[in-house]
Parts: structure tokens; C-alpha cells; sequence
């Protein structure tokens, strides 16, 4: 818990029980907190790291699908990966940009994630083995994706839940494009249906744990619940995910690789096996199958881009220094 008598993340505001009081009054009453207004250091603190590990999420989940652009099977397959690539840079550099506003800069947070500090979501760390992967990630990682993320446009936090809209309409049209994809192969001929198949397989269980451990084991749900950063728990997340995929996997006839998957009539919703939550803190911890890769995939963009940050610096000095001498 963040103690009274803390300074806020205004560096002005005493954290005293009135100050915590007044501030969870607003949350209660649905008011969006924005970036200049006095908030809890811890608020603060929870925002940056989930924002910026979300930012962090879309820009290394590129990599898996950046992969297959040159292998896509048509023109029109092409296009329309490259443009969903081009979204998920577009949605890690909103975050980022909500990210800042709490205080922290884009240096910063990169430093974190290369550092092995700040997480990214455990997903990206599997291998794309098959152009089948390139359908069932958008079915599957992109529906996941937008079950998460559509409450979060009502997030107490006033950047985040305004950069979730737009990046749950662009999701939605990712997921579509990759159930499309899974449907021509699933209709397809033997050798791609078995492609499909596996690929869900492969995807099922790691698209599952993306939604975070268990509530028993979430350390900031409670918190973030309270603040209105999280609207739902990580379980009844999943729990939304599995019963509206199911239906979608049945009408592909393909088989969810969960021989426990059972219809709970009395509760409304799917009851399934056991998810191994030993892969899910490895792969957290960093010792996922392509974590190393990644980070050294970013690590190359960030020093391969380094001229170009200080090209832009030096540019904007230049028009400051001009417009100053101007005046
Ligand atoms: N992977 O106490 P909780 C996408 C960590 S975007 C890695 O439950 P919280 C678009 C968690 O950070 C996908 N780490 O945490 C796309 C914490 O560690 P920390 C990303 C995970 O924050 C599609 C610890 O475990 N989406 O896919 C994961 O309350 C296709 C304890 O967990 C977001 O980031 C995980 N799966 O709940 C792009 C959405 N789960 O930070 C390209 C926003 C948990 O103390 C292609 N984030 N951890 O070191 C959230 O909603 C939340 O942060 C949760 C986790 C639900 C992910």
C-alpha cells in the first residue's frame, strides 16, 4: 500500500488520508484523471508501468508477424499484414505518448525493457512457424487483445482509455483479418486444415495466459480495480476469451486442444483444464523460446535509430534557435 504522508506524483500533495479520500472520491464518481491533476505517487507508478509495458507489448509484438511479410502468399495478403504491422507501431507510439505524460520519457522506458526491468507481454516470445500462425494470432492474440483492451477504454486514466479507442477499432479489424486467414486454410485442403489445427494448438495456451495469473496470484488487481485502471479481474477476462472463441473454433471445425473443455450450464460459461502456470512465470522471467531474440531485435532497431533521434533533436534546436533570434 502507498502510505500517507508520501509526497504526490504532482511532487506537491501530501498523501494524507484526506488527500487519498478526495482523489478516490473522484474515481468513484467516473471523473477522468488527467495528466496535470494531483494523483497518488502509487497511481502514478501503476499507470507507467502498465502503459509503458503495453507499449512496450505492441512494438516487440511486430516481430512474430514482421516475419511472414515477405512470405505472405498473396498481394492481398501482404497489404493487409503490412498494414497491421503498421498499427501495432502506431499503437505502442500512442502509448508511449500517454506514458510521457505521466513524467517518464521514451528513453527511459526503452532502457527498462532492454534492461529486462520492465516486462512485454509473455505472447511474443513464441516462435511463427507457419504463415497459419499469421491467421491464428490475429484470431486468437488480436482477440485477446480486444477483450482486455475494451474495458480499458474506460479507464480512469484519461490519455489511456482515449488511445484505447482507436486501438480497439484497429484490433478489431486485425482480428477479422486473421480469422479470415484461418478460415480459408481451415476450408482448404487436408495438408492446410492440419496447419491450421496445429497452429491453434500451438497458440490456445499462451493466448490464454496473456490475460495475467490467476486472481489469487495478480498482485495489482486489487489496486488497479479500485483505481479504475482495471475494470475486470485477469480470470474473468479469460473466462470471456474462452467462451467467445470456443463457438468461433467450432464453426471452423477446428478442436480447442483442451480435452477438459466442458460447457458449465449453472455458470453460463466454459469450464477448462489447468493452464500450466509454471511456462507462464518462465516465459514472464525472461526464458521464454524466442525471448533473447527479441530483446536483441529491439535493442538493433533502438541503436540502429539513434541517428535519426539525434538528427530530429538537432533539427528541433535549430528551429527553436531560429525562431528565437526571429523574435
Ligand atoms: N505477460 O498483478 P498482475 C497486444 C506480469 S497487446 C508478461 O495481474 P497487472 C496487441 C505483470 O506485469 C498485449 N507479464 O499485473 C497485439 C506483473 O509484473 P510487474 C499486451 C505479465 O498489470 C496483438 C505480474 O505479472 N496488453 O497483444 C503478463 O494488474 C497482436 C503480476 O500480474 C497489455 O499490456 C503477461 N501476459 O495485469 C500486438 C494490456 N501478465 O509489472 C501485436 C494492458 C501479467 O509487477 C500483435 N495491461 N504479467 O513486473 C493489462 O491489462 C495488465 O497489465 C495485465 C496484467 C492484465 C497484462
Amino acid at each position: 500500500m502507498y502510505s500517507q504522508g508520501l509526497i504526490g506524483a504532482d511532487n506537491r500533495t501530501e498523501e494524507t488520508p484526506e488527500f487519498l479520500a478526495r482523489f478516490q472520491k473522484r474515481i468513484d464518481a467516473e471523473e477522468k484523471i488527467e495528466p496535470k491533476d494531483e494523483m497518488p505517487e502509487g497511481y502514478r507508478r501503476t499507470l507507467v508501468r502498465q502503459i509503458g509495458q503495453h507499449a512496450h507489448s505492441e512494438i516487440v509484438g511486430m516481430l512474430p508477424e514482421g516475419n511472414w511479410i515477405t512470405r505472405a502468399p498473396s498481394l492481398r495478403r501482404k497489404a493487409a499484414l503490412l498494414a497491421k504491422v503498421q498499427d501495432e507501431g502506431g499503437h505502442g507510439l500512442y502509448l508511449y505518448s500517454a506514458a510521457e505524460t505521466l513524467g517518464v520519457s521514451r528513453e527511459e522506458m526503452t532502457e527498462e525493457l532492454l534492461s529486462g526491468k520492465a516486462k512485454y507481454s509473455s505472447i511474443f516470445n513464441y516462435p511463427t512457424l507457419s504463415w497459419a500462425d499469421m491467421g491464428t494470432i490475429g484470431w486468437l492474440v488480436d482477440g485477446a487483445a480486444i477483450m482486455n483492451q475494451i474495458p480499458l477504454c474506460r479507464c480512469s486514466f484519461g490519455p489511456y482509455a482515449r488511445a484505447m479507442i482507436r486501438v480497439c477499432k484497429e484490433e478489431s479489424f486485425h482480428q477479422r483479418q486473421g480469422y479470415e486467414i484461418v478460415m480459408t486454410l481451415a476450408q482448404g485442403t487436408p495438408e492446410q486444415k492440419v496447419m491450421a489445427q496445429d497452429s491453434l494448438n500451438r497458440w490456445w495456451w499462451p493466448s490464454l495466459m496473456m490475460f495475467g495469473p490467476h486472481d489469487a496470484d495478480s498482485q495489482h488487481s486489487d489496486q488497479s480495480m479500485a483505481w479504475k485502471i482495471k475494470r475486470f479481474t485477469n480470470d474473468e477476462l479469460r473466462q470471456k476469451f474462452i467462451d467467445a472463441t470456443v463457438p468461433q473454433a467450432e464453426y471452423l471445425g477446428l478442436t480447442i486442444p483442451d480435452p477438459d473443455l466442458t460447457w458449465n450450464e449453472e455458470k453460463g460459461g466454459y469450464d477448462h483444464g489447468p493452464i500450466d502456470w509454471d511456462e507462464f512465470w518462465r516465459v514472464v522471467k525472461g526464458h521464454g523460446p524466442m525471448a533473447k531474440d527479441r530483446i536483441k531485435a529491439r535493442k538493433k532497431a533502438w541503436d540502429d535509430g539513434a541517428w535519426v533521434r539525434e538528427a530530429a533533436l538537432a533539427h528541433a534546436e535549430k528551429r527553436r534557435a531560429r525562431k528565437i533570434a526571429a523574435e
